[in-house]
């Protein structure tokens, strides 16, 4: 977060993720402006000295009300689940697609150089990839218009960087997962939901034999990882580099299985809740893990929270245990 300065703007920044990066940055002494239209964000979990934009992504009158003066952009606004998406297909996409243009053709309007963008991208682009762990060479082969509008967004970020000086950074993020995140919604992560559950003392259910396995970042190497890639955008604008698009997963590497998952939160729970196994979710992906590497070498990070911690760190956050 070196001596930045200035103003960052964050789309989203009332939702999960969002928050807690307002929370970093504002900590960090940085001045944080937030766009975000509490559809499923809340604008009581950001930081009182954050300024609260209440607007839409895909509104250019409201994105260019709330870029004005700012220095940096970091875009997290989206209808994030791939559920709702399915069920509400043009409006997640007028969300999804045209919120990430509007932000860009604000930034690209930015004088005398176009503003830097770090975007969260998603693994919902690489579909059920064949070979594992998924690098950023892999095909993207998106299996929902979720997956499609993030991909879109990054052919757009590609084309924006070469002819239009808008530098920008997608972050390809995993399974996210920690505290703050809605356990209660249909389309909650199944980390929110077991612990949720487990620490009530409530069953939970495996959808098919458990052995599916996902990438668990703590929210918190993503808030490092979003702020590590604005810092080096922002760096590389003061020094004039020439403007480039990068995409970048944001995940541990490492594997775990849903059952594995179960097991651990039921032990850090200390619950009694069964776990049942059920019919597996149509069109579940089996597999999905990141090579972690490119974070590495381009941002110089690694998603350093062990699953243990970060489950412990969700379970303590939360309100009441009366397991
Ligand atoms: P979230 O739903 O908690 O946050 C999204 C925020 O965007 C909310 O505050 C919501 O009110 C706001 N928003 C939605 N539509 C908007 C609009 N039209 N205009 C302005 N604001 C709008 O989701 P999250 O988990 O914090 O996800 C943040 C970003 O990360 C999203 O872009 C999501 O697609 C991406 N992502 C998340 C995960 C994950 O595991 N959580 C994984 C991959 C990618
Ligand atoms: C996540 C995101 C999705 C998209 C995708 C990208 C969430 C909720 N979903 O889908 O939006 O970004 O990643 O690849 O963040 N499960 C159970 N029991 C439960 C709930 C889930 O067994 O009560 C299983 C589920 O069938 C799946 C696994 O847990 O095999 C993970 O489910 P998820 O919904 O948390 O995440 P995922 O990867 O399917």
């Amino acid at each position: 977060m070196d001596e930045r300065g200035g103003t960052i703007l964050v789309t989203g920044g009332c939702g999960f993720i969002g928050t807690h990066l307002c929370h970093a940055l504002v900590n960090a002494g940085q001045r944080v402006r937030v766009l975000d239209d509490l559809s499923t964000g809340r604008a009581g979990g950001i930081p009182e000295a954050a300024e609260l934009i209440v607007g839409d992504v895909a509104d250019p009158v409201a994105v260019g009300e709330a870029m004005a003066g700012v220095d940096g952009i970091v875009h997290l606004a989206a209808i994030a689940s791939v559920a709702r998406c399915n069920d509400d297909w043009v409006a997640s996409h007028r969300t999804n697609l045209t919120g990430t243009l509007t932000i860009m053709a604000a930034a690209r309007a930015a004088a005398p150089v176009p503003l830097p963008v770090v975007w969260a991208s998603s693994a919902a682009i690489y579909g059920a990839a064949r070979a594992l762990p998924i690098g950023e060479r892999t095909a993207p082969a998106p299996l929902s218009p979720y997956g499609a509008d993030k991909l879109g967004g990054e052919l757009h970020g590609a084309a924006a960087a070469d002819l239009f000086g808008i530098a920008n950074t997608a972050l390809r993020f995993f399974n996210v997962y920690g505290p703050g995140q809605d356990p209660h919604s249909p389309y909650s992560g199944v980390i929110s939901i077991f612990a949720d559950r487990l620490s009530r003392g409530e069953g939970i259910r495996i959808d098919g034999d458990g052995g599916q396995t996902r990438d668990f970042v703590y929210v918190g190497d993503v808030v490092r990882a979003l702020d590590t890639a604005l810092d080096r955008l922002m760096r590389r604008r003061r020094l004039r580099r020439e403007a480039a698009f990068d995409a970048v997963n944001v995940c541990t590497g490492r594997p775990v299985t849903i059952a594995v998952l179960a097991e651990t939160l039921r032990a850090l729970t200390g619950s009694r809740g069964s776990i049942a196994y059920g019919a597996p979710r149509p069109g579940d992906i089996r597999d999905s893990v990141g090579d972690a590497s490119r974070m590495h070498r381009l941002l110089g990070l690694r998603a350093e929270t062990r699953l243990e911690d970060g489950l412990r760190a969700l379970i303590e956050a939360r309100p009441a245990k009366v397991a």
